[in-house]
């Protein structure tokens, strides 16, 4: 039995897979003027559970989990972020059965209640081919389809559901990334390497108008770096895809300001106002409320609204 989450019923009937709403929105999100937030959900257990639960404790996690989704969407979420796998630096990597288990009856319930486009943050294939028939319509790969078989499984999602794919910029994996810090210009660099992923995604059938492109901050890149990045984000932006980033209580906001992350709610609303300013459209966070208010300052500096 794997760990995570046992749904025993369906909860609601499901939309048929290829429903394009939400492609719709997320295709309205990509191409209209204001900046959307998505909303970080995390399907892990908890810290104090061994994961080994009982069904009902199992249900009552979802129940939390759609809870806390409400909350989100309350304070302003565009979009939400669910993923099973810890994809922060160092973090040891999760079993794909384990991931299923955890991601795929979220994505299931949540795809029942809520509008929302969803997104899926994992890097295996077959957790993208089942968060996709739960609902999901952006794949979210911290690993940019580098995985074997990710470019050909996305492909597929893409020409049948007219998924989203986000390529995110990192090197090597979270146990080895922090050694591959090494840049000459961080900018160009990054921006090379996004390119290439990018035509490896065009080799295989996706088509630019479904990518989503994001500089990775803090995956191989120290905190100079990182600021060197959110500083030629127009540079990225300039490639004409749209530019998601996840600046959240990362720790290049720590570091400068020497607090921990769950003091680092206004640092990261202001360096999200920041990348809005420079050309990010999606900002991937852990404090809508905040974030919200933040955005819409920037939108009022722009003098624009839709
Ligand atoms: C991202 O940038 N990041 S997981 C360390 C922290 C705080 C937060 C406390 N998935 C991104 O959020 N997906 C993650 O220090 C992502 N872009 C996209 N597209 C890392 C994370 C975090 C790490």
């Amino acid at each position: 039995m794997p760990l995570g989450w046992v749904r025993r019923e369906p909860l609601v009937v499901q939309p048929p897979p290829t429903d394009a709403v939400p492609q719709a929105q997320l295709r309205a999100m990509m191409q209209g003027a204001a900046p959307r937030i998505m909303a970080i959900l995390n399907a892990t257990p908890d810290s104090f559970s061994d994961g080994g639960l009982f069904f009902a404790q199992q249900r009552l996690q979802l129940d939390r989990v759609i809870d806390r989704a409400a909350q989100l969407i309350a304070q302003g979420a565009d979009l939400l972020d669910i993923g099973g796998e810890s994809t922060r630096p160092g973090a040891a990597t999760v079993a794909v059965e384990e991931e299923l288990a955890r991601v795929v009856p979220v994505i299931e319930a949540l795809a029942a209640r809520f509008e929302v486009p969803l997104s899926v943050d994992t890097s295996a294939p077959s957790v993208m081919r089942a968060a996709v028939a739960a609902g999901a319509s952006l794949i979210n790969d911290v690993r940019a389809l580098t995985r074997p078989q990710a470019l050909e499984t996305a492909a597929e999602l893409v020409r049948e559901v007219g998924v989203f794919v986000c390529l995110m910029h990192s090197r090597g994996e979270p146990t080895t990334m922090d050694a591959l810090a090494q840049y000459e210009a961080v900018v160009p660099q990054v921006q090379a390497e996004l390119v290439q992923r990018v035509q490896a995604a065009q080799a295989v059938g996706i088509a630019a108008r479904q990518i989503v492109l994001d500089p990775g901050f803090g995956f191989a890149k120290n905190t100079p770096q990182n600021y060197a990045l959110l500083r030629g984000l127009p540079q990225l932006a300039a490639l004409g895809f749209p530019l998601l980033v996840g600046l959240s209580r990362k720790r290049m906001i720590g570091e400068v300001l020497g607090v921990p992350p769950s003091a680092r709610g206004l640092g990261s609303a202001i360096l999200a106002a920041l990348a809005v300013e420079r050309g990010a459209r999606i900002v991937r966070v852990h404090d809508v409320a905040e974030t919200a208010q933040a955005l819409r300052l920037v939108r009022a500096l722009q003098h624009e609204s839709d």
